[in-house]
């Protein structure tokens, strides 16, 4: 397990690569040109600059989360095959600076959606909430009207001005089907590959969160059945996933340690990080312990250790600590609090196999 640590960037991010340096075990940073929109070719000079950032406190910047996909792409636009190209001309630059996996998610419009992002919980720290009937409570057919300025529809993360650019989205997104989606996924992914094998980058999908459709938008990546649909959709090794535990973890019928089994030698990039879930489809984002969640994280890692995980994983989101401001989700604390975590259960079993 190679344990990576995601930095949004110098006067992007409240964590520094200094602090970042003092977690035990972290060799490398995961990170993306946040300022560059989805579609456009990253540019070199840009991605040197984070190299020689980088570079300063030797890690290596081997995974990329994420360049994102063009909505155009996931709605089988006309306009996506000159998108595709810009995706390709970033992947050969990524390859010069030594990146091996790209993760990038499917999800159409929105990436992961909470109600809460300041939930507290029973301890007084506060975390990432998602309220189910909260959302279903917005009928999709008057989403257009309530993202265009009913203050009764206000989701956490959502200004106003972002959601109107949304609305002629949604209208393009009226006629696409899950079926739609796939085939637009494979299309991309066909072109992709084949760019990925002679760069050895390893594409890496990541699940939808949350693993469900919400708003009327068709949502694919939900769990085994959809990992293994997405891995024949080219197969190859280089065709993988990001395997995020918070994320397949919101969903009660999804169980993780029997995917990783099943798919070890198609996840590059393991997300860890727990939730709890209620019965009412609600969760929150929990400590990283098994006990605290309904994700059995040491059964998680054993399952990695047992099938020779030698990709990368990160700790992913953790709650907010000890009065720390930090981005949503993104706190130094938490994260390297998980880490600590899933060290302790990798070594432990690391012993066991060698009998002491
Ligand atoms: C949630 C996070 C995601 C992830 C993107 C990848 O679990 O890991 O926000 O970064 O979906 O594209
Ligand atoms: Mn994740």
């Amino acid at each position: 397990m190679r344990m990576v640590f995601r930095w949004y960037g110098e006067g992007n991010d409240t964590v520094s690569l200094r602090h970042i340096k003092q977690i035990p075990g972290v060799e490398g940073i995961v990170w993306s040109l946040h300022d560059v929109p989805p579609g456009e070719e990253w540019p070199l000079d840009k991605i040197l600059d984070y190299k020689a950032q980088a570079d300063e406190y030797g890690f290596h910047l081997e995974v990329v989360e994420s360049v994102n996909i063009h909505e155009d792409i996931k709605l089988g636009l006309p306009t996506r095959d000159g998108y595709i190209s810009n995706y390709i001309r970033t992947m050969e630059k990524l390859a010069r600076v030594g990146v091996k996996v790209i993760c990038y998610n499917f999800m159409p419009v929105f990436d992961w959606i909470r109600t809460d992002l300041f939930k507290e919980l029973e301890d007084g720290s506060t975390a990432l909430f998602y309220e189910k009937a909260k959302v279903d409570s917005i009928d999709p057919e008057e989403l257009v009207l309530a993202i265009a300025g009913n203050p009764t529809y206000t989701m956490a993360g959502w200004e106003p001005d972002r959601l109107r650019k949304l609305i002629p989205l949604f209208e393009a997104y009226r006629e696409i089907t899950s079926e739609h989606l796939w085939n637009h996924l494979k299309y991309f992914l066909v072109r992709i590959v084949p760019a990925a094998e002679k760069l050895d980058i390893r594409m890496a999908i990541h699940p939808d969160d949350p693993p469900w459709p919400v708003f009327g938008l068709p949502r694919i990546m939900t769990g085994r059945d959809s990992i293994r649909r997405l891995l024949q959709l080219v197969d190859s090794p280089y065709n993988g996933v990001t395997l995020c535990s918070g994320s397949l973890g919101a969903h009660p019928a999804n169980d993780i340690p029997a995917m990783i089994r099943e798919f070890a030698d198609r996840i590059p990039f393991a997300h860890i990080r727990n939730v709890r879930t209620y019965e009412n489809g609600d969760f929150i984002e929990c400590s990283h312990r098994a006990s605290d969640g309904t994700v059995d994280i040491c059964e998680i890692v054993r399952a990695y250790h047992e099938t020779g995980f030698r990709g990368y994983a990160r700790p992913d989101h953790g709650r907010h600590l000890w009065d720390e401001s930090c981005r949503p989700g993104y706190g130094l604390y938490d994260r390297a609090l998980g880490i600590m975590y899933l060290w302790g259960i990798w070594d432990s079993l690391e012993r066991a196999n060698q009998g002491r």
